[in-house]
This record gives C-alpha cells, structure tokens and sequence, in this order.
C-alpha cells in the first residue's frame, strides 16, 4: 500500500514491539554504559489526558535519544495511586477506592503501549500495592528510630461544616472554607511530622550541586520556601516570669531602638502572660484570640490589613538599655516562627511602625539612614535641602530600613550597620543574653492524615499512651477492606471505625492497644518511587544496593513546573535521610531536571467547565499517535507552554506521510556504498548527524524537527529532479530520516525502517556518525586576472577575506610569470571569485 495510515501502522507494529520488547533494561551480560530517564509517574485520575501526552512524548525522546546514542537506559513508569480523588468518587459512587484506582490504572497501562512510550514493561510499580507501601512503612520506622519522625499537637485550620483540616492554601482570605465556605478555626490536633527542618541547610547549601541542570527558576523556588535568615536570638527578662523570653532578629543591631515587644497570640507564651495579667485583661484576651483564630495564616502576614492588637500590661526588659517596656499581644507575629515573639523596632521595621503608629507607641531613630557608610560621599543638593527624607518615621509612617550608621546606640553609634550586627551579638554572648541564630521559612513536614486511600502509619498506641513501633516483621500493615467503613470526612481517620483492624495487643506486653488510625500524605510515596524501579519486585528490601549503585541517581527528570517545590524537596530530604542512614551513596536524587510547560487552548488552561476541552483519545483517533507526538514536540521549546489551538496535528500528518513515502521509493538495496552517492545530498545528511545530538541535549527538539523536515524535502528533490531514485545517497538520507523521526514518530519510523529492508527495531539501531569531509564548505573556484586576461585559477573556501586572497593570488606560478619584472599599481580583488591585477605598461 502506498498510503501512510497511522491506525493500521499502530495495529501492525504494537505487538511486534510487545514481542521483541525494545526496551528492557536487565539483559544478561549487557555492558551498554548506564542512564537512568525518569518521567515523574502519573496519578491514575482517569484516561491519559493531552498534559500526558505532553509530558510523556518529551521524556520518550530523550529515553530513545540516549538508547541510540548507544546507552543502556532505564526508563521505567508506575502509578502513584493512593490519594483523595479515588476516596472521593469512591464516596460519590459507593465503590471501594482500589476498584476506582487499579480500573484507571489499567487504562492508562493501555493508552501508554499504545502511545508507544519507551517503558521497560517488566518494572511496574503502584503506590497503593502492599507490597510497595510496605516500605513506606519502613521508611517512617527508620526515621522514627532517628528521631525524624515524631507527633506534636498543633493548630491547624479546621473546617467546622466539611469536619476537615485544611492547608493553608485552601483558606480564603475572609477566613472562610474554599470548600464548604464555613468560617474556618483553628483547632489543635496531634498529627506526626517529618523533621524536614534538621536539613533545611543541607536541601539549600546542596542546590549549588543542581545549578545548570536544574531550571534556575526551580532552584529559586525552593531557595525560597526553605526561606533561611541569619541573625540572632535575644533573651528579654520579664516582670514576674522566671525564666527570660528570647526573640529571633534579622536586625540585632537595631536592639537600642527597641521600644516594645510583640508575642503572637495564639502562641503558649501570650497565653501564659495573659494569664499572669489582670482579669480585665484576662477577658479582652480570650476575646481577641478568638478573633485571631478565625484569621487565615496569609492573611495576618499581609502588610496593607489594619494591625490589630492587645497590651497584656506585662513588661519586659531591654537586655542593653535597662529599659522596662511593654508587651503586646499582636497577630501579625506568627506563634510558629522563630520563637513567637519579636522585638519592635518601629523606626526600622514596617510592621513595627504600623502599629506603633495605630497604638501610638514610641518610636526611635537608632539608623541614621542619611550617614553614609561606603566611604562615598553622596551628592546633596544644597538648594535643596528639603528634599532629604525626614529622619522621623513616626509622621511619615515609612520604616528606615536601609543602610546607615548607628546613632543613640552606645558602644554601637558610628559603626555600620554589618558591622553593628557582628558587634553587638559579641557583646550579647560575652553577657550571656545573647547568641547567633538562624531561621526557616520551612516547617516540618505533616504527614498523618485523616483519610482510608494512604498508606497506614506503623505505630500502635498502648492504653499508657505509650508509642509502639510495628515490629518490622510484621509489615506491611494492611489497609482493611472497606466494608462496613464509613470514608466521609469527619475529622478523623475512618480506620478507626474498622474494629478488628485497629484493636490489636501492645507489642510489649499484650494488653489492649489501638494500631494508629491515620495515614500518610502520599508525597511520602513519591519521596523515594525512584529507588524501588531498581528492583521493584523485591520483597526482602526497599531496593538493591547493588541496582542503586549501577541506575541512580537518576540523570535526567522530566515533569511538570507544579513540582516545584514539594515534591522534588520531599525526595532530595529523603534522599539525605537515606544517604546518612547508609543505604544510598549520594545525596542529590535528580541529577538534571526539566520541566515541560503545559497544553492550553485559546490561551487558557482545559477544562471541562470551560468547554475547551481537547480529548486526547480524539486527537490519537484523527491524526494518529505519531502526529500527536511530534507536535508536542515541534510546537517549541519544551520548556514553553504549548496552545493546541496553535499547532497542527494535521500538518505533522502530512509530513509524515511525506517522510514515509519515501522509504517506499528508494531502490538501491542496503548494501550499496553510501560514498558513489550524491554529494550534495549527502552534505545535508551528514550535517543533521553532526547537529542532531547536540540539538537534542539541549533539549532543542522542535529545531531537530524542523531540520529531519529539510532533509526530507532534500531527498524528494533528489529523487524527482535530481540524481534519482537509485542514488545511495537517497538511501542514506532516508535511513537517516528513519533514525532521526524514531525518537518522535515511532511507529512511522519502524515502518519506513521495514520498507528500506531492515529488522526491527529501529529504536536498537544506534545513531551514525557524520563524515568530517563531508561537513566541510564547498570550494569554490577564484579566476586570477593579470590586465584584464585570465591567467590562473585557485580553489579557496568561499568565506576566504580579500587580503588572504589577494597574497594568495600574488604566489599563484600563472600570476608570478604573466606579471614578470613589471610593477603592480592596483590589484581589484571580489573574494571569493576574482582578483584582477593590474600592472604599469
Ligand atoms: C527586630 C527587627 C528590626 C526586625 C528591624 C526586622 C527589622 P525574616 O527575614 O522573615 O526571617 N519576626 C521574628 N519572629 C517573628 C514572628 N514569629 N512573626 C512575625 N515576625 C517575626 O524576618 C525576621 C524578622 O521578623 C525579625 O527581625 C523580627 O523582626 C520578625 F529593623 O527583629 B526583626
């Protein structure tokens, strides 16, 4: 048939494929260097949508790219399938939530064969599989074992109408649910956390190892959310408290300039100093901290929301001026970061300076801010003297928060303020009041949750409240069937409600105790599903040393910007926690990463409520796999977003049919010598060889796109107007086509493989080197002119400069004896094709 027809292409090579399985990774013997390409793995949410067949044609390139360049790559895909969506249409529908999960497993198994995804088959793994959760639970019992994995009670923003916690994202900034649109609360709950804060160092310090390979906007995103600030803590003794308060400050040297103190109201510390107060204030107290936990988290950081606040007519004192001030309640200090209190600066600190202003609290001047420190004299304009900023924050109500020299300050006036910070945490540590401190943004991580689809927590509670580590023999603990469970969220785990689960001895000793009901946020699965590909059927470990040692980490990551932050900072703290825990040799898990954009139509994300939705099954129908593929990659850099109502499947159709009809015109048979071919034509060929690679390394796939399209048009040229059909350097040039369209286009390239009399698979083939001496310019030919008459000719490169030309003519024996003893006057010289000499008669 001479009709390129993607569906009896796809019908004809999937099981040809799924009997030669192109890509296995464990044949005996192999001794291919190693790269291991990981595609983040998808939830089982439904079908393959068109974000998957983004993500997933991209990763498969480079999977095929580094398989060609000779590399034995692994290239593996699961499903991490524990999480809400399949509770929730569980709960809608009355199904249990495996059904749900391993039926859209099973579709998205099929889409992925057909999508012609370069997966090795052999290494499937699902999350909610007990026999994969079961490390989970090994993994929390090492970290509990170190002291990484611990319960506390917190506040925690609780939905009173849904009987849900809540993130803090889904808090709307009036204080109600974005769910069920309750005011929220905050209510206080025992949950277990991750010590992700023991390595808030080393997850900053380590992303210098990423830069280059890593988007540099990712690096910064986690920069940030880790969030480290450097200064001091400050100890503040208190009337009528035995022990001092210490305070966290960027700004230690701006201490004589501290006029009151701040305690977050909803912190141990203000309820106890209210407590210790008088009765009035005791009651206005209880009042305000009622409002306070109806207030979102965001919403008390704001700058521009009217501060609000109490005095607890406490008083404390200023460790360096003797000074007794006063102690107020405020929320927009936060009860979880740094200690819960502040020092108030409010000549230097906005937020200081908001409410000293609103409560009409003093405010004092410690930066002279008009000082300069540089040793530059600054430019004043005398005329003008009006114009310099008024060192009176309290009428301008705008903080001094830049450089300057210290005033009122004592042993600190006329130091800088760098020079301020280093000296007075000096002083503060020689009187013991004081010492250096560092900050976080980042927070522990809370991985218990309230909910059935998880992997259970292996801990069993005596009738003592003592704490009990499952013996590890004893893994996996089992989810229970949920007959009889009732999964609506109700605030607690619906495990508990499943009696002969729950109920089991204490390890200890036997008497009645209850297996804890939550379970854990499945980030924890993601955290380290890279590792289990190694050797995903192995039920004596989490993973093989051995298979770390040869795979990871892994080389190359491919997902999506929405993992920016949590997810690769889950696994590369994992990573660490297992690196100091001996069982990985390395402590970064993904080497490169990057990061695909998203599927848009008409400019906006799909979805179903906007009607813009593009079915990917319909797309796969219309146009094909292939055509589908290659537009992902032809739209742009992978990096950009791409808008579907922008690209054309159709068009890449076309193309692909062009490309494959060649493979059926080409008459010359395998063995011809590539080197009697047409040299123009080979020229082309050799240049994409040489270009490809690089190209793809830099992750530039829709240029080679568009260069494996001109070396198309350059083979119809040759065969319709050119040497022929017949010409080896046809063949060679469509093979070449076949080569470079496998990494895009499998299934044409498979077929056109076939047709120009090859064994499959093209994928196994290997990429050919490009001949230097075909890489090279054409010569062209320079005609030497002597008066006007032709008298020598030269082969030069055609960028040759005038002057080389020239000096160049001057040698050539044709020349040397037509000019003779005669003198040159002019010599006209149009490289690269002639020079005319021009001599005295
Ligand atoms: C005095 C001071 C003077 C401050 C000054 C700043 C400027 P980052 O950079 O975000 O770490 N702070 C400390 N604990 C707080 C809490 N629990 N809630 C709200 N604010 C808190 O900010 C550190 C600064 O934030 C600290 O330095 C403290 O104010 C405030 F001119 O201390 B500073």
């Amino acid at each position: 048939t001479e009709r390129w027809d993607p569906a009896s292409l796809q019908a004809k090579w999937m099981p040809v494929w799924e009997e030669i399985k192109p890509f296995r990774t464990d044949v005996p013997g192999d001794t291919r260097p190693r790269k291991y390409v990981l595609d983040m793995f998808p939830y089982p949410s439904g079908d393959l949508h068109m974000g998957h067949a983004e993500a997933y044609a991209l990763g498969d390139v480079i999977a095929r790219y580094w398989r060609q360049q000779g590399f034995n790559v692994l290239h593996p895909v699961g499903w991490d399938s524990f999480g809400l969506p399949a509770e929730n249409a569980a709960i809608k529908r009355g199904l249990d939530p495996r059904q749900w999960t391993y039926d859209n497993i099973d579709q998205q198994h099929q889409s992925f064969k057909k999508y012609a995804s370069s997966f090795d088959w052999s290494r499937v793994l699902h999350t909610s599989d007990p026999e994969y959760y079961k490390w989970n639970q090994w993994l929390f019992l090492k970290m509990y074992e170190k002291g990484l994995a611990y319960r506390k009670a917190s506040w925690v923003n609780w939905d009173p109408v849904d009987q849900t916690v809540l993130a803090n994202e889904q808090v709307l900034p009036d204080g109600t649910s974005e769910r069920s649109g309750a005011v929220v609360v905050k209510k206080k709950l025992t949950q277990w956390y991750f010590r992700i804060t023991d390595y808030a160092d080393r997850l900053l310090d380590d992303l210098k190892q990423l830069e280059g390979t890593w988007p540099s906007k990712v690096i910064a995103m986690q920069r940030n959310w880790i969030g480290r600030s450097v200064g001091a803590d400050v100890d503040f003794v208190i009337e009528g408290r035995d022990e001092p308060v210490t305070v966290f400050t960027t700004r230690p040297d701006t201490l004589y300039g501290v006029t009151f103190m701040v305690v977050a109201p909803d912190s141990d510390l203000a309820i106890e100093l209210a407590a210790g107060s008088t009765p009035e204030v005791q009651e206005r107290f209880q009042t305000y901290l009622a409002e306070v936990q109806k207030t979102s988290e965001t919403e008390r950081q704001s700058a521009d929301r009217p501060k609000t606040g109490m005095p607890l007519e406490r008083w404390a004192i200023n460790p360096v001026t003797k000074e007794r001030i006063p102690i107020w309640a405020a929320d927009y200090v936060l009860a979880d970061y740094g200690h819960g209190a502040v020092m108030a600066v409010p000549a230097h600190d906005q937020r200081d300076l908001d409410f000293a202003r609103a409560f009409d609290l003093p405010v004092r001047v410690v930066v002279d801010t008009n000082q300069p420190v540089t040793g530059v004299i600054p430019v004043i304009d005398l005329d003008n003297l009006d114009e310099l900023p008024p060192l009176d924050p309290k009428s301008t109500g705008t903080a001094l928060t830049g450089e300057g020299r210290l005033i009122n300050s004592g042993p600190l006036d006329g130091l800088s303020k760098s020079n301020a910070i280093r000296r007075i945490i000096e002083l503060l540590e020689q009187a013991g009041t004081g010492r250096p401190a560092k900050n976080y943004r980042l927070r522990d991580w809370l991985i218990s949750r309230q909910r059935y689809w998880g992997t259970p927590i292996p801990i069993i509670h005596g009738e003592d409240g003592s704490e009990h580590p499952v013996p590890e023999d004893q893994l996996p603990v089992v989810l229970p069937p949920t007959e009889g469970l009732n999964l609506t969220p109700k605030g607690s785990s619906p495990l508990g409600a499943a009696e002969d689960w729950v109920n089991v001895p204490n390890p200890v000793d036997g008497t009645p105790a209850r297996r804890d009901p939550d379970t854990m946020d499945t980030f924890v699965d993601s955290s380290w599903y890279f590792l289990r590909f190694l050797s995903p059927n192995d039920d004596t470990q989490p993973f093989d040393p051995k298979e770390v040692e040869k795979w990871a980490p892994v080389d190359q990551y491919v997902g999506g910007v929405t993992h920016a932050i949590l997810h690769l900072l889950y696994a590369r703290f994992i990573t660490k926690v297992l690196f100091d825990l001996g069982y990985v040799p390395f402590t970064e898990p993904f080497s490169a990463l990057l990061n695909q954009g998203m599927v848009l139509m008409d400019g906006s994300a799909m979805s179903k409520s906007k009607g813009n939705l593009v079915r990917l099954s319909d797309q796969l129908d219309e146009h094909g796999v292939d055509a589908v593929r290659l537009t992902m990659a032809f739209a742009g850099p992978p990096e950009d977003d791409i808008d579907w109502a922008d690209v054309s499947p159709a068009g890449s159709a076309k193309f692909l049919a062009r490309a494959w009809r060649l493979s059926g015109e080409v008459t010359s048979a395998p063995e011809v010598n590539w080197r009697d071919g047409d040299r123009a034509l080979r020229k082309v060929t050799h240049r994409f060889l040489a270009e490809a690679p690089g190209l793809i390394e830099a992750f530039k796939f829709n240029v080679v796109v568009a260069r494996i399209m001109e070396l198309t048009n350059a083979a119809r040229k040759a065969i319709d107007s050119g040497p022929g059909a017949g010409d080896p350097a046809v063949r060679e040039a469509v093979e070449t086509i076949a080569l470079g369209l496998s990494l895009f286009a499998p299934y044409t390239a498979e077929d056109m493989w076939e047709r120009l009399g090859y064994e499959p698979s093209v994928a196994n083939y290997g990429w050919r080197k490009a001949d230097p001496s075909l890489l090279t310019e054409d010569a062209v030919t320079a005609v030497i002119q002597v008066d006007g008459k032709v008298r020598d000719r030269v082969e030069v490169s055609p960028k040759i400069g005038a002057a080389e030309l020239e000096a160049l003519a001057r040698t050539l024996p044709g020349v040397v004896r037509s000019v003779g003893d005669r003198e040159i006057v002019t010599v006209v010289c149009r490289p690269p094709r002639l020079v005319n000499i021009v001599t005295k008669p």
